[in-house]
């Protein structure tokens, strides 16, 4: 049968091999041609931006942001709504045809960034730039590899940007490499070494969030997150965008309304900066993909600033609100320009009419391990390691979803020898984070960092030991590493693991379809990339027992 569509970029791609008739996520054919006409006129752009910067003229900061939100919009469970994308394509190009008159030299440009076209003809064009109009599949593979991590990337740094810090350089780099995935005369050699290359900088990108998040709203804390509910009406928040949280409490309080988080704005509450509004009430729920259910009991509106989003059921579908990157159709969206203050005032009015939350769990959970904390524990942490009460620590961090396979990670943090510590950052916790772990002489043996761009707290953290400890590899560390991957944020973590000399990562619950056999081989001779096998299995390879 003809494909419909064309999708691997997610771990939930059908058969473990592509999504073609439909997204597993529900992206439907025709927002997943618009979405790769996106990626395609996006790249068009960035080849002109990048001969621009190559003149020497300057490119506008929202030419960047335009960019990056473009590559947003594709990333798995951002955006289903079709119109929305098609009003992306059609700015992108505007944009390009002012960019393509400063150029003195417009020669030899690729297709891409020459192709200008009428809405009517974006259909047409879209059946023919997709993943699969690169028909050698190990140049498909690294292409598409290198493209998710900049997806991920440009997840990071639209966070930044809203929070007003920008880094050029990262800019630019994207860009350069968007465009290099356009030039045919780049071999595998070449297209991996500019693969690692996007490492570098995603360990430059979640950098530049974590000064633009802690700088703005102060270093995560050891904290304890309530669970449960109150008795007003409630705003539930979920996403990664801290500056909407920000607004989105300062406009609700003394309104008679609750703000909780949802899945990735958990780790807000670790924050000193949001500990002083009364009406940050707490966590609730779990998991994206458990959505559904729960934002049906929630009974207030839902706002979400980004992924992951599951097309809502009509029954709570007049209470989602879409802001950012994000899109639903038949939903409220609320836009709002960098730097500007957004306008929520149609979400609280919504709230105040509703009924309370129904509440789903009760008691407490503790996180706020991020960099900083961490090092105010260090002599905790490596007394207890130079004792043996930890004898290891494993990273567990990375995005949950709904595959039964990830039951996987629930037993394998379950079964984990009692002095083994968990790192986690990223929706991945979810599936131990509520477990009776306890803890080790006062330190928790899930130690959470929070999101997971914090994944980079985690690096700085395994950098810290190596320096105590005076080694000189950071894979004599007393560290584990057996990730849980799902969307393109976790691609470009990996890359930035890979990048900082990470070696023996297991990824799971399955290896991205998206690897040719050739490509993951490279990562496995080079990087000992590996993927899951029984938690019993697992236990012994990485514990010896
Ligand atoms: Fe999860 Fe979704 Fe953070 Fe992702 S909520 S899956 S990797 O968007 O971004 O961990
Ligand atoms: Fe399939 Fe994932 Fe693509 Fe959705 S994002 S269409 S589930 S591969």
């Amino acid at each position: 049968m003809e494909n419909k569509m064309f999708c691997f970029q997610c771990q939930e791609t059908a058969g473990c091999k592509g999504c073609t008739i439909c997204g597993v996520c529900g992206k439907k054919p025709e927002v997943a041609a618009m979405q790769d006409l996106l990626v395609f006129a996006t790249k068009g752009l960035s080849a002109v931006t990048t001969r621009l910067r190559a003149e020497g003229k300057a490119v506008p900061a929202e030419v960047n942001h335009l960019v990056t939100v473009n590559l947003f919009i594709t990333i798995t469970n951002a955006n289903f709504d079709r119109e929305a994308i098609v009003r992306a394509i059609v700015h992108t190009l505007e944009v390009k045809r002012g960019l393509l008159t400063q150029l003195a030299d417009a020669a030899a440009l690729p297709g891409a960034a020459t192709w200008d076209a009428p809405q009517a003809e974006f259909d047409a064009k879209a059946a023919t730039v997709g993943v699969l109009s690169t028909a050698n599949e190990d140049i498909r593979s690294l292409r598409e590899l290198i493209v998710y991590g900049l997806k991920g990337l440009s997840a990071y740094s639209k966070h930044a940007n809203a929070l007003l810090q920008d880094d050029a350089e990262i800019d630019a780099f994207i860009q350069s490499a968007l465009a290099k995935t356009l030039d045919d005369s780049l071999d595998a050699a070449a297209l991996t070494a500019l693969a690692l290359e996007t490492g570098k900088f995603g360990v430059q990108g979640m950098a530049l969030l974590d000064k633009a998040n802690t700088s703005a709203y102060g270093n995560p804390e050891i904290t304890e997150v309530e669970l449960g509910v109150r008795n007003r009406p409630g705003i539930l928040i979920s996403g990664h965008d801290l500056r909407d949280l920000e607004m989105l409490l300062e406009q609700s309080a003394g309104q008679g309304v609750d703000i909780y988080t949802h899945s990735e704005m958990l780790p807000a509450h670790y924050y000193p900066a949001f500990k002083k509004y009364p009406h940050f009430a707490g966590n609730y729920g779990n998991a994206w993909w458990r959505q559904k259910e729960e934002f049906e009991k929630f009974h207030g509106p839902i706002l979400m600033t980004t992924n992951c989003v599951v097309p809502p059921a009509e029954s709570y579908k007049g209470r989602l609100w879409t802001t950012g990157a994000v899109g639903v159709p038949g939903c409220n969206h609320i836009d709002g320009a960098y730097g500007a203050v957004k306008d929520f005032s149609g979400i609280i009015a919504q709230a105040k009419g509703c009924q309370p939350p129904e509440q789903l769990e009760t008691g407490k959970i503790v996180g706020g391990f991020a960099h900083e904390q961490v090092f105010a524990l260090a002599d905790k942490v490596v007394a207890a390691v130079k004792s043996g009460a930890i004898r290891k620590f494993v990273v567990m961090a990375g995005c949950d979803g709904r595959m039964k396979s990830r039951e996987y990670y629930a037993e394998f943090a379950a079964k984990l020898p009692k002095d083994v510590v968990i790192l986690t950052a990223g929706c991945a916790k979810y599936k131990y984070n509520k477990l009776p772990l306890g803890d080790i002489g006062g330190i928790p043996r899930v130690l959470d960092a929070g999101q997971c761009n914090d994944s980079y707290s985690l690096a700085l953290i395994a950098l810290k030991l190596k320096e105590v400890f005076g080694l000189d590899d950071i894979n004599k560390l007393p560290i584990a590493f057996n990730i849980a991957w799902y969307e393109q944020k976790a691609v470009i973590v990996l890359l930035a693991l890979l990048h900082l000399g990470v070696k023996n990562i297991h990824l799971g619950p399955t290896l991205p379809a998206f690897l040719s056999p050739n490509v993951a081989k490279v990562l496995v001779d080079n990087f000992g990339i590996a993927g899951i096998g029984t938690v019993d299995d697992d236990i012994r390879l990485f514990f010896g027992e």
